[in-house]
């Protein structure tokens, strides 16, 4: 084999954010950037045995195909004889999970900077993900890390680039690399969670519209294969549903603001019943009614309060998780219940324990990211799968589900607001400022609002005792409302403030106020706490989802 030993020297800002390594494209093109990060990568894992697979795969941005081949060569080099990669190149990241647990592979590689914009001049971004399927644990890209920082070599073999656009086996020396159809499999899987039979019977009763935005993104192929081909939904379900490599020049992040024209298609006259968008990777969701937008993290309560009747579900719900920072409207469903809600910090791979465990089947963030105990990620098409079906079962429009379930629990008034690129010194003495304060702040009023408690979330994980500080800072007050305050891990400029907030409501007759006008109050709240302003040099936040 002609495999090369290349001499290189450290970067030193390869350390692993909230999801990955993320940079601008540029970064990623340097010469030795993207080979060092995956040959740390390698010399994480143990060496590779005869029989170990790795997949390899991204969301089709910007850079994907190149860096496919060249990690496929390093792939090689370092000792790897089974390798699987996505036909096209393309996988989103709930089939990559699927797709390791399938074929039991060692690992797999997700070429994504998931919702951040693609292109020459956008980002890109490195994912690995584990044996279980999950995103690597923290343990695990803290050592990646570590090996970026002092590494001095890399291993490549010398051979041609390999056609990633037909399906089938090819051999390189003794390695066997497969072009494997995700999109069939990942169709497949879903078909044994819901009831399909009842899906398509909704679509053909003609009586019920719905739009998929697939935001230029990897989710184009998976959404066609279910929606129009499997369940029979009409042609004109699909919004910009061929990936590109730049994502249609979009941002390809599903919320109210950069999803807006399937929003305002919604909210519009003659909305269809149902919409729905997915982001660059494909582990997003946004769910939408006619004339109503359902909160991620009232999305993950319903679904908590009705999952025993889908078929892949009918044993219930073993427990619930949500990030810190999602509202407490899927704490009030498991209490019902009589099931254990955990509490985690911002990132999908701190649910990874807590699913192999058993401990949970379902999770969620407030980011627009639902999943369940199926795979180890969260999975945008299963999440609108989800709503369809449960659609399907209850002859009720989105409305008319998110009323009873208000009524049930009361409802959780929510928003975030993100202050995005600011200065980053600037973010952090703002979050210093908020630290200052926590021990003296318990117990002191803010006009109606009494401060119950405030500190800095710290996460002891119940399966394998690793401790995770400084996830974020909560203040938590009398009547169950809350700010927090954190800043985001998956940014590649400046720094992104976020600001969570939320309200308790339990009277139906207030289920219909405007989100923003009732949390203003908290809104202002949060502006003296944390003086915002002041240290962002921002009047108003640059999303408001
Ligand atoms: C954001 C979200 C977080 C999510 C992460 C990865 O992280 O807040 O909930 O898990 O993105 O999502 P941060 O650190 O920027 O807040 V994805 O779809 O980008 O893989
Ligand atoms: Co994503």
């Amino acid at each position: 084999m002609n495999i090369r030993y290349i001499a290189t020297h450290p970067f030193s800002d390869q350390k692993p954010g909230t999801s990955g390594l993320r940079k601008k494209v540029r970064i990623f093109q340097q010469p030795h950037y993207l080979e060092n990060f995956v040959q740390c990568i390698f010399d994480t894992l143990p060496e590779p045995a005869q029989e170990d697979i790795l997949i390899i795969g991204g969301d089709g941005r910007y850079h994907n195909r190149q860096a496919i081949q060249t990690i496929l060569k390093m792939a090689v080099a370092n000792g790897f004889r089974h390798i699987l990669i996505g036909w096209h190149g393309l996988i989103s990241t709930p089939a990559m999970s699927a797709q390791i647990r399938k074929y039991r592979a060692l690992c797999g590689i997700i070429l994504s900077a998931s919702h951040n914009p693609g292109g020459p001049d956008g980002d890109f971004g490195v994912k690995f993900n584990m044996a279980n399927g999950g995103p690597a644990p923290e343990k695990l890209t803290h050592a990646v890390y570590e090996a970026t920082c002092a590494i001095q070599e890399y291993r490549l073999l010398e051979c041609d680039d390999i056609d990633l656009d037909t399906l089938g086996e090819i051999q390189i020396n003794e390695a066997r690399i497969e072009i494997i159809d995700t999109v069939t499999n990942y169709a497949d899987f879903m078909e044994h969670l819901f009831d399909f039979d009842a899906i398509r019977a909704l679509f053909k009763s003609g009586r019920f519209h719905m739009l998929f935005d697939a935001m230029h993104a990897v989710t184009g192929p998976y959404a066609k294969e279910l929606l129009q081909r499997r369940l029979g939904a009409a042609a004109d379900t699909l919004l910009n549903a061929i990936p590109e490599e730049d994502f249609g020049g979009g941002h390809p992040d599903p919320n109210l603001v950069h999803a807006h024209k399937l929003v305002e298609r919604l909210f519009g006259a003659n909305a269809p019943d149902f919409g729905a968008a997915s982001d660059g990777d494909g582990d997003r969701n946004m769910i939408l009614g006619r004339h109503l937008f359902v909160t991620p993290s009232d999305s993950l309560a319903v679904m908590a309060a009705n999952i025993h009747h889908l078929p892949g579900y009918r044993s219930g719900l073993a427990g619930v998780a949500r990030s810190m920072p999602t509202s407490q409207a899927v704490d009030r469903v498991a209490e019902a219940l009589g099931v254990e809600c955990y509490e985690t910090p911002t990132g999908w791979k701190f649910f990874g324990n807590l699913l192999d465990a058993h401990k949970i089947t379902l999770c969620g963030e407030e980011s627009f990211g639902n999943g369940s105990d199926h795979i180890r990620e969260k999975d945008g098409l299963w999440a609108v799968l989800f709503w369809l079906n449960l659609i399907a079962l209850r002859h009720q429009p989105v409305r008319k589900i998110m009323h009873e379930h208000w009524r049930r629990f009361g409802r959780h008034y929510y928003s975030r607001h993100d202050y995005e690129e600011v200065d980053s010194a600037a973010a952090e003495s703002l979050m210093t400022h908020l630290r200052d304060q926590l021990e003296n702040l318990p117990g002191r009023r803010f006009g109606d609002y009494q401060l119950r408690s405030c500190d800095d979330f710290c996460y002891t994980d119940p399966i394998d005792n690793s401790i995770s500080e400084h996830q974020g800072l909560r203040f938590l007050f009398e009547d169950g409302s809350r700010i927090v305050f954190r800043l985001s891990g998956t940014g590649t400029r400046g720094a992104t403030l976020r600001v969570y907030l939320e309200r308790y409501e339990p009277d139906p007759e207030k289920h219909e106020l405007d989100t923003q006008k009732t949390l203003n109050p908290l809104i202002q709240i949060a502006e003296n706490l944390a003086r915002i302003q002041h240290f962002t040099a921002r009047e108003n936040p640059s999303v408001i989802t």
